[in-house]
């Protein structure tokens, strides 16, 4: 019974031998841009498995997540990185394992031959599912020529150092042909260089390759800053009077001055900044990577129902229509209790409303519906936007262009409702008079995603414990938001007792969070603080825990502390 040993050995060496494959194909990413293939098939399984299995599967991870005490806004990138990478492993080992098996009794060339195809095989369905799911901007034969004879080589190198791991020393002598060369190598000596080379070529192609994306990186930060519709090139374009002449100047972007600096409520230490740094703003994208969109030749297409379809550049965007900016608290709608899936910043756009205006929908008209660079779609009904003017279509984020990781270069905003609602790296808008579930709605989340109000504790701060008359107060702080209901009232428990009411700061504005505190006279021992907020109109927040899916997480958050 050989077979069985061989084939642990053939799933070994294949997974072996993918580490380099991984280093050289991330390499060829950065280097020029050819598909990383992992990440493809990663967003590719994520796209074709049944809503529901792709949600149960987030869910575990998030859980896994906050299980180990990791901030999920970030480490589910990271893991979902990780899950894609270790993926192509599996399927690595299982194609040596495969290898091995289907050439235990073949000749030399016959198995040679055999690994060849099955790593072109490989390849070739490797690269169809890049180029379906990156629409790559390097072409497609290329792709397919590069994924299909890398995956060949390797496939041939498995089959190669399994024959050289495996022969035994004696028949070498009458095999002698085609690897004479290498015959006084001994076996451990072979296992060594291997190991050597596989660890070399991994370290040295992901090394190089992340040097790459850190310069990357670093270019396209400053290219988006000079893109044109920036201040810089609207200086440049007035001096020229043939085009100053018809064209206006693309306004600035507007920053707002923060409108509660003096608030007389300040908020506690350790409450979390009421303004998100854009580079703190949590991230959720139905894809591993950002999706990148050349500025400089997209225009956001509009059609369907309309009386004047429009295709409009960003500098048009800017030009045409009468900038607005917002202070907005976004939420992702899978997020839990207390999740750190919410942001606030600074969003600067246009109403829809003044795109309706231009592009004049048909009577029959109902829906915008929208289409976006990652595949991502979402439904607007047209009396959502006539009916509310803050709709907006926005290029900036804190005064400045949209990062590409943040929708680059346009996303809507849409008030009171959850991330889920609100497409990003838009690339057209078709008027419609069919519905079409969006995205999330496909997959089982709520259809309109209202925001429900919640309020988190952030800190009990029993650092900052403070005395006034002989009596001892610790300050105990943090958010409630109800999207664009806004928050009239917070109240705090301590171990079940009454509901008190909780100092709240004015906020950024109607539309985003708001910071409470709550002073708590000092008892010591342990504690269980909770938290409970009510809308503007006086509606309080659910106080039952329905779960995140499919509407929203609702319940109290509660927090112990102990003195
Ligand atoms: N095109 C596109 N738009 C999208 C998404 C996406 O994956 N693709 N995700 C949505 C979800 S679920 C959320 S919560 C927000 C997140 O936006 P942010 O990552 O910029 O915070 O974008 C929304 N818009
Ligand atoms: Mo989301």
């Amino acid at each position: 019974m050989k077979n069985p040993g061989k084939i642990g050995i053939g799933i070994a060496i294949g997974g072996l031998l993918t580490a380099p494959l991984l280093g050289v194909l991330y390499l060829a990413s950065e280097l020029v841009g050819l598909p990383f293939a992992p990440y493809d098939l990663f967003d590719w399984i994520t796209r074709v498995l049944p809503g529901p299995v792709v949600t149960f599967g987030i869910d575990v991870m998030i859980d896994a997540l906050r299980l180990f005490g990791l901030g999920i806004s970030e480490t589910a990138k990271i893991a979902e990185r990780a899950i894609a990478v270790l993926q192509v492993l599996i399927v690595g080992s299982a194609v040596g394992g495969v290898i091995s098996w289907i050439t235990r009794n073949s000749s030399r060339r016959q198995a040679l031959s055999v690994s060849a195809g099955i790593g072109a095989v490989v390849g070739t369905t490797v690269s169809i599912v890049s180029i379906y799911i990156e629409g790559s901007s390097v072409s497609p034969v290329l792709v397919i020529l590069w994924l299909t004879g890398l995956f060949m080589v390797w496939g041939v190198a498995i089959e190669f150092v399994q024959f050289r791991f495996s022969r035994d020393v004696e028949a070498i002598a009458h095999e002698a042909d085609t690897t004479s060369h290498s015959m006084g190598i001994g076996r451990r000596d072979f296992v060594v260089k291997v190991g050597a080379s596989v660890a070399v070529l991994t370290v040295a192609s992901t090394g190089i390759g992340s040097l790459l994306a850190q310069a990357a990186r670093r270019e396209l930060d400053t290219g988006v800053k000079t893109a044109p519709g920036t201040p810089s090139s609207t200086a440049g374009s007035t001096t020229d009077p043939a085009v100053s002449a018809v064209e206006k100047p693309v306004p600035a972007i507007e920053r707002l001055a923060f409108p509660n600096a003096n608030a007389p409520v300040i908020p506690v230490s350790g409450t979390r900044p009421e303004y998100t740094a854009v580079k703190d703003h949590y991230q959720v994208s139905i894809r591993t990577r950002p999706t990148v969109i050349d500025g400089s030749t997209w225009a956001l297409a509009v059609s369907g129902l309309v009386a004047n379809p429009v295709s409009l550049s960003l500098d048009d965007l800017r030009r045409d229509f009468e900038p607005r900016s917002e202070f907005v608290t976004l939420s992702c709608i899978s997020g839990r209790i207390a999740s750190s899936l919410i942001s606030t910043t600074q969003w600067t756009g246009f109403s829809v409303q003044d795109l309706l205006e231009r592009i004049q929908p048909n009577e029959n008209a109902r829906y915008l519906d929208f289409t976006c660079g990652d595949g991502f779609h979402e439904v607007v009904d047209l009396n959502l936007v006539r009916n509310d003017e803050r709709i907006m279509l926005c290029y900036a984020w804190n005064g400045e262009l949209l990062t590409i990781e943040h929708g680059f270069p346009l996303r809507i905003w849409i008030p009171d409702r959850y991330g889920m609602k609100q497409p990003r790296w838009i690339e057209s808008i078709e008027v419609t008079d069919k519905y079409r579930e969006g995205y999330w709605v496909q997959r089982g989340w709520d259809e309109v995603a209202r925001v429900e109000p919640t309020s988190v504790i952030d800190t009990v701060d029993g650092d900052s414990i403070y005395e006034v008359d002989g009596q001892s107060f610790v300050p105990v702080g943090g958010i409630a938001f109800a999207g664009a209901k806004e928050v009239s009232k917070v109240e705090v428990r301590v171990d079940g007792g009454p509901w008190q009411a909780a100092e709240l700061r004015s906020p950024l504005s109607e539309t985003t969070w708001v910071v409470w505190r709550y002073d708590w006279p000092f008892e010591s021992g342990n504690h269980i603080f909770e938290v409970r907020c009510a809308t503007g109109s006086g509606v309080p927040q659910a106080e039952d825990d329905r779960g995140n899916r499919p509407s929203g997480a609702t319940g109290i958050h509660s927090k112990r502390a102990g003195f």
